[in-house]
């Protein structure tokens, strides 16, 4: 008898210190290496809290949506603009309907006189009296304008000035914009590409937005380093690069906040932000400014902020699957001179495109 309940008491020793060994490997997984260093920034009591790692969602490209099927709303937007400006015979009401149906699909005041202007020269030199042959000339003139950018997103920190070792790719922008989902899926396309991540939850503002960014992290089954609420972002960034440094890792994902909690100007911080991530061993190849097409003229506004005060490299448009009119894209190119490089058509893992001009233009007057 004596001798089973020692049995017995030996067995439940047992399975508790493994349970303890267990729970410790997967906190240290989903925390950082760094963490010795820096305790009081990892927020432990939210990582145990945070769901089980998943199975690996795998990035399939078949399932990318395209520009065709998702810009229904700001097609049926331009249509609706563009009336009977391409039908019957050409006028002065032609050109003045053209130019206003521009500026109502968000293409901005200035660029859509430019372009009826264009449009106009080309026409008279052409002999074109047909207001339904202005359609391609239009098409043209959005597509020239989109031309010339270059669209790709870097990884090479020595063309960027660095050393040898993590590149470190930024995201700025309001909050609400879609920073922290265009990460998601850019965490699955990226390792669907072969390239090995961690994400940085530099978004400290909000408790919720570290639990958010590590839901898409096991979605990917990559490593994400995070800070309690009201952590120095910059100290969560430096500490990403670290991990990623120690792991041979290639690319950090930065997740940043839209808005702060104490005083200090944003912008001060997204500027220091990107000096701390550079102190260590990372080096900043591109610096997305994400914004939201559905704000149209204010999100303009915003941008223009932030690319004066932050070396943006390009921009990320989400939400082109909602009421978005679509002019925001020429507008960006014209008056911010910055690329759009990727978009977003809709809220899945999948559904983060490259911008290709010709198809986004064909798909707005499909
Ligand atoms: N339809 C659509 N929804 C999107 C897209 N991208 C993001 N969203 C949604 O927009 C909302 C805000 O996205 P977040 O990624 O949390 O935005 P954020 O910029 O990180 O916001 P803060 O953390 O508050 O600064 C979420 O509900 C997303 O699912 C998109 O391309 N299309
Ligand atoms: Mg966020």
């Amino acid at each position: 008898m004596l001798f089973a309940i020692i049995i017995a008491i030996a067995a439940f020793v047992i399975i508790s210190a493994s349970f303890v060994v267990l729970r410790r490997d997967r906190n240290a997984e989903l925390i950082i290496d760094g963490d010795a260093k820096t305790p009081e920034v990892v927020d432990v009591a939210d990582v145990e809290m945070s769901a089980p790692t998943e199975v690996r969602e795998i990035e399939d490209p078949s399932q990318r949506p395209t520009f065709r099927d998702r810009l229904t709303t700001a097609r049926s937007s331009l249509s609706g603009f563009l009336g009977g400006v391409f039908s019957g015979g050409i006028n002065t009401d032609t050109w003045e309907s053209l130019e206003e149906a521009l500026i109502r699909a968000d293409i901005g005041v200035a660029t859509s006189t430019e372009i009826m202007e264009a449009v106009k020269a080309e026409a008279e030199a052409g002999d074109v009296t047909e207001s339904e042959n202005l359609v391609g000339l239009v098409k043209d003139q959005l597509v020239d304008r989109l031309s010339g950018f270059d669209r790709s997103l870097s990884t090479d920190v020595i063309a960027a000035g660095g050393e040898p070792g993590p590149a470190v790719w930024l995201f700025v922008g309001v909050n609400g914009v879609g920073k922290t989902t265009t990460i998601g899926k850019l965490a699955s396309r990226e390792t669907a590409a072969g390239k090995s991540l961690v994400l940085a939850a530099g978004d400290t503002f909000r408790a919720a937005a570290a639990e958010q960014l590590t839901m898409w992290a096991e979605r990917s089954d990559v490593h994400i380093v995070r800070g309690a609420k009201g952590a120095d972002p910059s100290s969560v960034v430096f500490d990403a690069v670290e991990s990623a440094n120690a792991r041979n890792a290639d690319l950090v994902l930065a997740d940043t906040a839209g808005r702060l909690q104490t005083k200090m100007n944003l912008m001060e911080e997204l500027s220091k932000v990107r000096r701390v991530a550079e102190k260590g061993a990372g080096t900043v190849t591109e610096t997305l400014l994400v914004v939201d097409a559905t704000t149209g003229q204010n999100g303009m506004s915003q941008a223009k902020q932030f690319a004066d005060a932050v070396d943006v490299t390009g921009v990320v448009l989400t939400k082109l699957d909602g009421s978005a009119k679509g002019g925001i894209v020429i507008a960006i190119h014209s008056e911010l001179g910055l690329p759009v490089k990727l978009v977003g058509l809709g809220e899945g893992i999948n559904d983060l495109v490259e911008f290709d001009e010709r198809e986004f233009v064909e798909a707005l007057f499909e």
